[in-house]
C-alpha cells in the first residue's frame, strides 16, 4: 500500500457530518496560509499573520462579489500545530452545504481532499507524536466510557510511550553488554557477569510481563463488559433489559419466544461501558428464525464477561437453575429470580433457603422492586472479579501493542535459555535486538507503509 503524498496541502471537514452550531474545516501543509488568503476576505493578510491568532472574515463565493459564509480563521504555524505543519482552521456555520463549498474552494486553490486520519498521520510523520499517541487519538474519539477516555488521554500524553521507551533503553543496554561479549568464548566470561546479565534479563522480562498482563484489564476498559441476559422463554429477560436501561427498548409479551434477535445497549457502571444484551430464550426452537436467534444467544454467552441468568419464580425455578448450571460453568454469572410480585414472602424465604449457594437476586422486572440490588451486585462483581481499576497506570488497550510486547517477551525468553545453556553471545545479542525492535514497532520508530495505512484508515476523515 502506498501512503498519500505528504508534500500536498490537504483539506477536510473536521466536524461530524450533519447540521450544527459550527463546522470546522482544517487545512494543513505548506500552502495552507496562501490558500486561506485566496479564499477568505479579511482585514489582514492571512499569509502574514502570527501563529495562534484568530481572524474574522468572509469566505468568498464562486461568483465575483458573492460570499459563501462568515467565518473565523485560526492560524497555526509549523511546527506548533496539530500536524506539525502550517495549519488553518476555518470555523464556519455548521451547514454541510456550506462546509462542502469551502472545501471545494480550497481544492480549487490547490489543496487536496485529506484521506482518513491523514492529519494525525502527518503529526506522526513530522515527529510531533509517536505511533502510540497517534493511535490514542482514535481511541479518545471513540471512547464510550470515562475509564477508556482516561486511558486514551494517558496514552496521548506520551506517558505509556515513555514507559515503553524506558524498557527499550534497558533492552539496548543489555543488548550492548551481549554485543561486548560476542568476541569472548563462554568459558572466559566470569560467572558473576553471567549472573548479572541473567538478573537484568529477568528484570526487564518481568516488566514486560506485567505490561502484557495489563491487556486483560485494557480490553475490558476499551470494549466494555459484555453482559447478556439469558434464561428460559418468558422468564422476563426483555422486561429486565428494559428495567435496567429504564426505557421500553425491547418488546415484552406473554408469548414465549417473543425475542428473536439479540438487542444490545450500553450504559456506564463504575466508569466502564457495560453492554447489556437481551437474548432469545434458550429452548428447543420451533422455527428457523428462532434457531438463528438462539444461535446468536449462544454467541453472546461465549463472548460474555458476566451472565445474568434469569428465572421465573413461579415456573419451577429450582429445577431450571440446576439444569442450567452446565451452561454457566466457567463463567461469572448472577442468578436472578424474577416476578417476585407473584409469590408470597414465605415462598421467597424458602426459595432463598434452597438456592442460598447461588446467591440469587430476587426482583420484579415489572414493579422494578430489587432492580437496584441487581445493579449493585453487577458493580460489585465488576470490582471484585474484573481488573478495572487503576486506569492511570500503564495499561495496554491496543492489540497491536499487546502482540508486540508478547513478541519481545518471547525473544527475551529465548535469550535467557541460551544464556543458561552457554550458547554464543552473538545469538543472544540478536534476540535482544529483536526484542528491542518489537518495542520500537509499538512506538513507530520502526514502521512500514502498510502498517501506517492500516492504522490511519481506521480514523475518520478530518482527524
Ligand atoms: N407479574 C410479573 N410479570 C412479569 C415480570 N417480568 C416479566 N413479566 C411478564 O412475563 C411475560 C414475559 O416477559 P418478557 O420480558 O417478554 O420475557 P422474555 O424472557 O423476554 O421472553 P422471551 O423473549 O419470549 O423469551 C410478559 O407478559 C411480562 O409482562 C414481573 O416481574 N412480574
Ligand atoms: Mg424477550
Amino acid at each position: 500500500m502506498t501512503l498519500p503524498d505528504s508534500d500536498d496541502t490537504i483539506v477536510a471537514i473536521s466536524t461530524p457530518p450533519g447540521y450544527g452550531g459550527i463546522g470546522v474545516i482544517r487545512i494543513s501543509g505548506k500552502q495552507a496560509f496562501t490558500i486561506a488568503n485566496t479564499i477568505i476576505d479579511t482585514t489582514v493578510n492571512i499569509s502574514d499573520v502570527k501563529s495562534h491568532t484568530i481572524h474574522y472574515g468572509y469566505v468568498r463565493g464562486t461568483q465575483s462579489g458573492s460570499i459563501t459564509d462568515e467565518v473565523l480563521v485560526a492560524a497555526f504555524r509549523a511546527p506548533n500545530s496539530y500536524t506539525g505543519e502550517d495549519v488553518i482552521e476555518i470555523s464556519a456555520h455548521g451547514n454541510p452545504q456550506i462546509l462542502k463549498q469551502i472545501v471545494s474552494l480550497a481544492i480549487d486553490s490547490g489543496a487536496r481532499q485529506a484521506a482518513a486520519g491523514e492529519f494525525t498521520m502527518r503529526a506522526f510523520l513530522s515527529g510531533r507524536i509517536d505511533l502510540v499517541q497517534a493511535e490514542s487519538v482514535a481511541d479518545l474519539i471513540a471512547a464510550e466510557s470515562a475509564a477508556f477516555q482516561q486511558v486514551a488521554l494517558y496514552q496521548l500524553s506520551g506517558r505509556l510511550s515513555a514507559y515503553i521507551g524506558s524498557i527499550r533503553a534497558q533492552l539496548l543496554e543489555i543488548g550492548a553488554l551481549f554485543e561486548a561479549y560476542t568476541d569472548f568464548p563462554d568459558e572466559e566470561i566470569p560467572r558473576q557477569q553471567k549472573g548479572e546479565l541473567l538478573a537484568k534479563l529477568n528484570d526487564v522480562t518481568a516488566s514486560l510481563s506485567r505490561l502484557s498482563s495489563s491487556y486483560r484489564r485494557g480490553e475490558i476498559i476499551r470494549a466494555g463488559v459484555q453482559i447478556p441476559i439469558v434464561g428460559p422463554p418468558n422468564a422476563g429477560k426483555s422486561s429486565l433489559f428494559n428495567a435496567i436501561l429504564a426505557e421500553e427498548r425491547a418488546i415484552v409479551t406473554e408469548i414465549p419466544g417473543t425475542t428473536r434477535d439479540t438487542i444490545a445497549e450500553k450504559i456506564e457502571i463504575e466508569g466502564i461501558a457495560v453492554r447489556f444484551v437481551d437474548t432469545a430464550g434458550l429452548r428447543e426452537a420451533v422455527d428457523q428464525i428462532e434457531v438463528a436467534g438462539i444461535e446468536r444467544s449462544r454467541r453472546e454467552i461465549d463472548a460474555a464477561n458476566l451472565l445474568i441468568a434469569i428465572f421465573d419464580v413461579t415456573d419451577d425455578p429450582i429445577e431450571r437453575i440446576r439444569s442450567s448450571l452446565f451452561d454457566l460453568m466457567g463463567k461469572y454469572f448472577i442468578v436472578v429470580l424474577n416476578k417476585i410480585d407473584l409469590v408470597s414472602e414465605s415462598d421467597l424465604a424458602s426459595l432463598d433457603y434452597e438456592l442460598g449457594d447461588c446467591r440469587p437476586v430476587f426482583l420484579s422486572a415489572k414493579t422494578l422492586v430489587g432492580v437496584d440490588k441487581l445493579v449493585a451486585r453487577i458493580s460489585s462483581v465488576m470490582r471484585e472479579s474484573m481488573p478495572i481499576s487503576g486506569v492511570d497506570t500503564n495499561v495496554l488497550t491496543n492489540k497491536r501493542h499487546f502482540l508486540a510486547v508478547q513478541n519481545a517477551i518471547s525473544f527475551l525468553t529465548e535469550a535467557r535459555v541460551k544464556l543458561k545453556q552457554g550458547e554464543s553471545y552473538e545469538l543472544m545479542a540478536f534476540d535482544l535486538r529483536q526484542a528491542t525492535n518489537s518495542l520500537e514497532e509499538i512506538l513507530g520508530k520502526i514502521t512500514n507503509d502498510d502498517l501506517l495505512a492500516e492504522i490511519f484508515s481506521r480514523f475518520c476523515i478530518g482527524k
